[in-house]
């Protein structure tokens, strides 16, 4: 059963919307306000508390204003662990920051919202189920029109969420071989993960 939000709660998301809408750029706000009311959806159908997934939902990009060479320098500043496709394609980055910024500025201590946060672009093996939903909803939320099988993701998210995670990836994998752009470790382990799952099932 879901608990209502309380006034505080309702008072940092309206916080946190008036921050990012200040820093974001206009279309990266509307999406990140569209994974939010996404993510929202999937916490009822799940049973995750809804006040964590719009908290992440909202936070997930809240690094993207930072170009690839900044995020570079702020991780390696922050001592933030940096890999090698990280380092020679650092907007992969902005989630592992983004969770810095919500920790730091933003005073996020729920370790699963930052996981949320960290893992959002590459996903991870053995995701949580707030995890899965952050890094469902920012392929499918609504505004989102280029990627394929967006309509049969929508519908298999509500019944098979981890067939839809294995459709995500396999979308992702296919966009990068098509586009010439190098794998990262952890997304590669996660589709072996959800793939390995789906067989042994
Ligand atoms: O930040 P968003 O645009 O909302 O979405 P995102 O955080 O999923 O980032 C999307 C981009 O990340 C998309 O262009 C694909 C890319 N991406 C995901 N996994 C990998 C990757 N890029 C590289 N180079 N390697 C990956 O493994
Ligand atoms: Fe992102
Ligand atoms: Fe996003």
């Amino acid at each position: 059963m879901q608990e209502n939000l309380s006034r505080e709660e309702i008072k940092f998301l309206a916080d946190i919307d008036d921050e990012i809408r200040k820093t974001l750029k206009a279309s990266r706000y509307r999406h990140s306000v569209s994974v939010a009311n996404t993510a929202a959806c999937l916490a009822m159908r799940y049973d995750v508390p809804i006040y964590d997934t719009l908290l992440a939902g909202l936070l997930h990009d809240c690094a993207k204003n930072y170009s690839p060479p900044e995020l570079l320098s702020l991780c390696l500043k922050k001592n933030i662990p940096v890999g090698e496709t990280e380092r020679s394609n650092p907007s992969l980055l902005h989630g592992k920051y983004g969770a810095y910024i919500a920790r730091n500025k933003f005073g996020v201590e729920n370790e699963d919202i930052l996981s949320a946060i960290r893992y959002h672009t590459t996903g991870r093996p053995g995701m949580t189920r707030l995890e899965k939903i952050i890094f469902a909803a920012d392929y499918m939320e609504p505004l989102r029109n280029q990627a394929p099988d967006l309509a049969a993701i929508r519908e298999l998210i509500f019944t098979d969420i981890d067939s839809a995670l294995l459709l995500i990836l396999k979308g992702t994998l296919n966009h990068l071989k098509n586009s010439d752009l190098p794998i990262d470790e952890m997304t590669r382990k996660t589709f072996d993960y959800y793939k390995e799952k789906a067989i042994g099932q």
